[in-house]
């Protein structure tokens, strides 16, 4: 039986206790505030037709491309996934798609074990201490709405069950727009005169980012994330975006070579592919597309630059840390493709822009290889929160931001389906199919990836560098899931 004096000492040691214990709450709260805040700025389907990154110089992005001589960009960035849904589970999850088994767009996030047992970034932040909001596409679609469900998330406009805003589909005339049925989801054209850029779904999200900046009452430290959709099909934006790209001053893409798949291993073209390009090409609507397509880019460039202006505006300028990246790139007709959805440098390099105050130098680049896998574990490092232990699988790129010329011997992998993988290096790309079939391109004399050297046996050496470079661990396909009236 304890003695009073002994209880007296215990409930004396639980009051020091307890205020010890606030007094270091009180610290880890202060410290907290120091943490920098996050804008992360998700563009949807943006190739590298960007002013920064130089893939097509009839673009006009002088807002991104603001942006990126503030801070640094990386020109060698690629994907984990050419698809939406891998790509974002990567992104968010910080696991490779070859480690998860989430591959394509039917790949279930939720009912995948190891995905749905990470911690997904929005988590991890709140965990964290930060005030996680965000509006628009950031996860993919039906992940977003049918699975996650704004976890993570304190909150998200319009809804944690619904990320993109309300379209208001109204036009001068009957739909398709562009005359070549592939349904309205591959649509393009301009709106109705009537609709206002604060109408579009794309609008709204920027609207609501503007305003949570500038409203000046976010709990910090936060982080914001605002997804646009643009330039995703449909292509539809107002008729200004369309005039800015004259119909007969649009070339044909740069990178379109006749008969380039000649030399392209059969296996590729298991890949989700589609019909489109036969469509359009027979529609004689192959400029109109690429207008398209360029006039919603300008678009999402506004809208980046109606984001960042607010942040510049904001109170919270010197001490947020902005990352602006696009989920994968796109064809728009080279190796006979309108899609994403391959292996090759148009399907996956992407858009990387870091501004970390402090930390990145104005007009900094580096074209060492990174991948969207990356950014979960800059991000922690450069916030100071230690990662969930054992998860991810990406690399710190803070360290190239403070030293564009540090050793770096990483390369960039790219997975699509079970055992399809193309490894990126400053010089080469690799890509060996689930079959063993390969390719092999050596971007100083080729950007185009025209000439396959994969059976030159000159490139051995490299080709046996490069295989090691693969994932050893193949993970099965995970479930899939498909929303209700949804096919894709
Ligand atoms: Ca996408």
């Amino acid at each position: 039986m304890k003695t009073n004096i002994q209880l007296s000492i215990l409930v004396l040691s639980a009051l020091l206790f307890c205020v010890v214990g606030n007094i270091s709450e009180a610290k880890d709260s202060s410290q907290g505030n120091s943490k920098p805040n996050v804008l992360f700025i998700a563009i949807d389907d943006l190739n590298d037709w960007t002013g920064m990154l130089g893939g097509n110089p009839q673009a006009k992005t002088p807002n991104m491309d603001e942006l990126a001589a503030q801070g640094m960009v990386f020109t060698n960035a690629h994907c984990a996934a050419p698809a939406c849904g891998p790509s974002r589970s990567a992104i968010m999850s910080g696991i490779r798609p070859s480690t998860s088994g989430n591959y394509i767009n039917k790949s279930s996030l939720i009912h995948n074990p190891i995905l749905n047992n990470s911690v997904l970034l929005p988590e991890f932040s709140q965990q964290n201490g930060y005030y996680v909001c965000g509006a628009g596409k950031l996860f993919h679609g039906y992940h977003f709405n049918y699975e996650v469900k704004g976890r993570g998330f304190d909150e998200y406009y319009p809804s944690k069950e619904q990320d993109l805003p309300p379209w208001e589909f109204k036009f001068s005339r009957p739909l398709p727009l562009s005359g070549i049925n592939m349904g309205r989801a591959n649509d393009w054209g301009p709106y109705h005169p009537d609709i206002t850029i604060e109408d579009t779904c794309d609008g709204k999200t920027a609207k609501w980012a503007e305003e949570k900046l500038l409203g000046g009452e976010l709990k910090e430290p936060f982080f914001l994330g605002a997804g646009i959709f643009e330039p995703h099909l449909p292509n539809y934006t107002l008729q200004k975006y369309f005039d800015r790209f004259p119909i007969d001053e649009i070339k044909l893409p740069e990178g379109y070579k006749e008969n380039d798949l000649d030399d392209v291993p059969k296996a590729h073209s298991k890949m989700a592919h589609n019909p489109w390009l036969k469509k359009i090409r027979a529609g004689g609507q192959w400029k109109h597309a690429i207008q398209a397509y360029l006039a919603c880019t300008a678009m999402a460039d506004d809208l980046v630059g109606q984001i960042v202006r607010a942040l510049e505006k904001s109170k919270y300028a010197d001490n947020t840390i902005i990352v602006l990246w696009s989920d994968h790139g796109f064809q728009l007709g080279e190796k006979e493709r309108w899609a994403k959805y391959s292996l090759w440098e148009r399907a996956t390099r992407v858009n990387m822009v870091w501004v970390a105050p402090g930390v990145t130098k104005p007009g900094s680049t580096t074209a060492k290889p990174a991948n969207l896998l990356d950014i979960y574990p800059t991000l922690a490092s450069l916030t100071g929160c230690k990662p969930p232990e054992g998860q991810l699988e990406g690399n710190d790129l803070s360290i190239l931001m403070k030293n564009p010329d540090a050793a770096w011997d990483k390369t960039s992998v790219t997975t699509f389906g079970y055992k399809n993988y193309g490894v990126r290096s400053e010089r080469y790309r690799y890509i060996v199919y689930e079959d063993e079939t390969e390719e092999l391109y050596d971007h100083t004399k080729d950007k185009w990836e025209w000439k396959n050297l994969a059976d030159n046996p000159k490139y051995a050496a490299i080709k046996k560098k490069m295989r090691k470079e693969i994932p050893t661990h193949h993970e099965p396909s995970g479930v899939t899931y498909v929303p209700p009236n949804r096919n894709r």
